[in-house]
C-alpha cells in the first residue's frame, strides 16, 4: 500500500462527522491512484487458520474502499496471482473500459500484470466490487469487498458500520472443500457455503455509541446465499437499497417481514441504539424458521439521547427516470439450457457445460468470438425490459453500467426502487424501465455465480 492513502485500521479510527467501524477501510485520498494488488491470504474464518483465501490485504478481509460523489477514483489493480483476473465495481456507473468484463470491456490480467481503472462515481451509497474473471473461484475464497461512495453531504451519523455478508465452503478442519461448488447446485439453486460470516467473522461484534445514530450497510457478496434478514433491539428504518436512496423509508425488518438481499444486493440502514450501556442491536438471518445471528452491535458509554428525526435525508442520485410511454419492449427469458454442453474457453475459468439460458440461448462463454447482444439500445432512448423466470429457482439479476427501476411484477406489488440487481422469485415475470444513458456493452447476468457460470449470462450494448 501506498503511504498516501488513508488506511484506517479495524474499528480504530475517527474521522470528523461519525466514527468508522466494522473493516478494514482504505480511502483514496489523494491525487496517486490506490494501489490494489490480488494476494493469497490466510485467516481464522474458525478455530483453524484457512489457508488459500484470496484478499487485496495481507491476510485481511478486502478493505472497504471509500470514495467520494464526483471526485474521481482511480486504481492500480496488480494480479498477484498465478490465475487471471479482472475487478468489476458493481452498480456503480463506471466508462465501459472501466467495468472490468474480461473480453467484453478488457483483456484478462495475467500473473503480476496491471490494469489502472479510473472513474467518478456520479452516484452515492453503498456498492461492492468483485473479480469478473476466475469469479467463481476468487470470489468463494474471499474476494468480495465494499465500496462505500460517500455523498458531497453526508448525514451526520455515530457511527458507520458497513457489513460485509458471505459463507464460506470449508470442511470441519476449516480449510476449502476441494469442490467450491457442484454441479447439482449449479443445475438447482447454487451450493452455498458452510460457514456463515459477517466481515469475515461468524460472530461479528461491534461497539456503537449508547443512544446514537448508526448507518449500518449491509452488503450480501456471497455467491449464492440470499439473506432473510431481521433487526431486533433498535429503532430505525431502511433509507437506501443497492445505493439509492429510498423515496418512502421502509421500516426495519422484522422475522414476518424480513429484508431479502440477494447475491449483490444492498441496505442502508439508519437506526438509533438502545440507551443502555451493553444493550445489543441484533441482525439475524432466517434459516428456515431458526434465526441464525450475524452481527451484533453493543451499545456504549453514556447515552448520547439521539433523536432518528434529526438526520438529513439522503439527497437522490442523479438517474435518468425512462420514459414510459415511447419506451421499446424487449423481452428476456431465464430459463434452463435447452442444450447442456458448452466449450471450455479463455482464462477465466469457464465450467466447459451449460444448465441456464437466456432466450433459450445459453451463453457460449467469455472468450468465444461473435457473441452478439441481447438487446441494441440507442444512446439516450428509454426501453422497458420483461424479465420473465421460467424456472422455479431464484435468479438475482445484475445489469452492469445502468441503473434500472422496479416497474412491476406478477406477483403482487412493489416498490419502483432504482437497482442494478433485482431477485426473480419462482416463475416471476418483472418490468423494469431504464434509459440507455451510459454507451458500451453491458454485462448482464444472475448473480449466483454458479448460475452465471453455467449459461444464465450475456450481455447489452448501448450505442
Ligand atoms: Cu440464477
Amino acid at each position: 500500500m501506498d503511504r498516501r492513502q488513508f488506511i484506517l485500521g479495524a474499528g480504530a479510527a475517527t474521522l470528523a462527522g461519525g466514527g468508522l467501524a466494522g473493516a478494514w477501510q482504505v480511502r483514496h485520498a489523494s491525487a496517486s491512484p490506490l494501489a490494489l494488488k490480488l494476494q493469497k491470504a490466510r485467516y481464522f474464518l474458525t478455530e483453524d487458520i484457512t489457508e488459500n483465501m484470496v484478499s487485496l490485504l495481507p491476510d485481511a478481509p478486502p478493505p472497504v474502499i471509500r470514495m467520494r460523489q464526483g471526485d474521481l477514483f482511480s486504481a492500480d489493480v496488480t494480479n498477484g496471482l498465478a490465475d487471471y483476473t479482472s475487478m468489476h465495481w458493481h452498480g456503480i456507473r463506471v466508462p465501459n473500459k472501466m467495468d472490468g468484463v474480461p473480453y467484453l470491456t478488457q483483456f484478462p490480467m495475467a500473473e503480476e500484470e496491471t490494469y489502472r481503472y479510473s472513474f467518478t462515481p456520479e452516484d452515492a451509497g453503498t456498492y461492492w466490487y468483485h473479480p469478473h474473471c476466475m469469479t467463481m473461484e476468487q470470489m468463494a475464497r474471499g474476494l468480495t469487498g465494499i465500496i462505500i461512495v460517500e455523498e458531497r453531504d453526508p448525514p451526520t451519523v455515530d457511527a458507520d458500520i458497513a457489513v460485509n455478508l458471505r459463507d464460506f465452503r470449508l470442511k470441519s478442519n476449516g480449510q476449502f472443500e476441494d469442490k467450491l461448488f457442484t454441479a447439482k447446485g449449479a443445475a438447482r439453486g447454487g451450493t452455498k457455503g458452510t460457514v456463515i460470516t459477517a466481515n469475515w467473522q461468524r460472530k461479528y461484534l461491534e461497539e456503537a455509541p449508547a443512544g446514537g445514530l448508526v448507518r449500518l450497510r449491509l452488503v450480501a457478496t456471497d455467491p449464492t446465499r440470499i439473506y432473510k434478514l431481521v433487526l431486533a433491539g433498535a429503532q430505525g428504518m431502511i433509507v437506501a437499497l443497492d445505493g439509492h436512496p429510498l423515496s418512502v423509508k421502509q421500516p426495519l425488518p422484522t422475522e414476518k417481514n424480513s429484508l431479502i438481499l440477494s447475491p449483490g444486493q444492498r441496505a442502508d440502514i439508519m437506526l438509533r441504539m438502545p440507551d443502555g450501556e451493553g444493550q445489543e442491536v441484533l441482525v439475524s438471518t432466517l434459516l428456515g424458521y431458526r434465526q441464525h445471528g450475524l452481527v451484533r452491535l453493543k451499545g456504549r458509554g453514556m447515552t448520547l439521547k439521539r433523536d432518528l428525526r434529526d438526520l438529513r435525508p439522503l439527497h437522490p442520485n442523479p438517474l435518468s427516470e425512462p420514459d414510459l410511454k415511447t419506451a421499446e419492449r424487449h423481452d428476456l427469458i431465464f430459463g434452463w439450457s435447452p442444450e447442456g454442453n458448452g466449450t471450455r474457453n479463455g482464462f477465466c475459468g469457464s465450467f466447459g457445460y451449460t444448465f441456464w439460458s437466456i432466450n433459450k440461448t445459453p451463453w457460449a462463454g467469455d472468450a468465444v468470438q461473435g457473441t452478439q447482444p441481447l438487446v441494441t439500445m440507442k444512446l439516450g432512448r428509454s426501453y422497458i425490459f420483461r424479465l420473465q423466470n421460467e424456472s422455479p429457482n431464484q435468479h438475482p439479476i445484475h445489469l452492469h453500467g445502468l441503473t434500472f427501476k422496479v416497474l412491476s411484477s406478477n406477483l403482487g406489488a412493489v416498490a419502483p426502487i432504482w437497482t442494478d440487481t433485482v431477485l426473480l422469485r419462482k416463475n416471476e415475470i418483472v418490468e423494469i424501465g431504464l434509459v440507455a444513458d451510459n454507451p458500451g456493452d453491458w454485462a448482464f447476468h444472475c448473480h449466483v455465480i454458479e448460475h452465471q457460470k453455467s449459461g444464465l449470462a450475456g450481455f447489452v450494448r448501448v450505442v
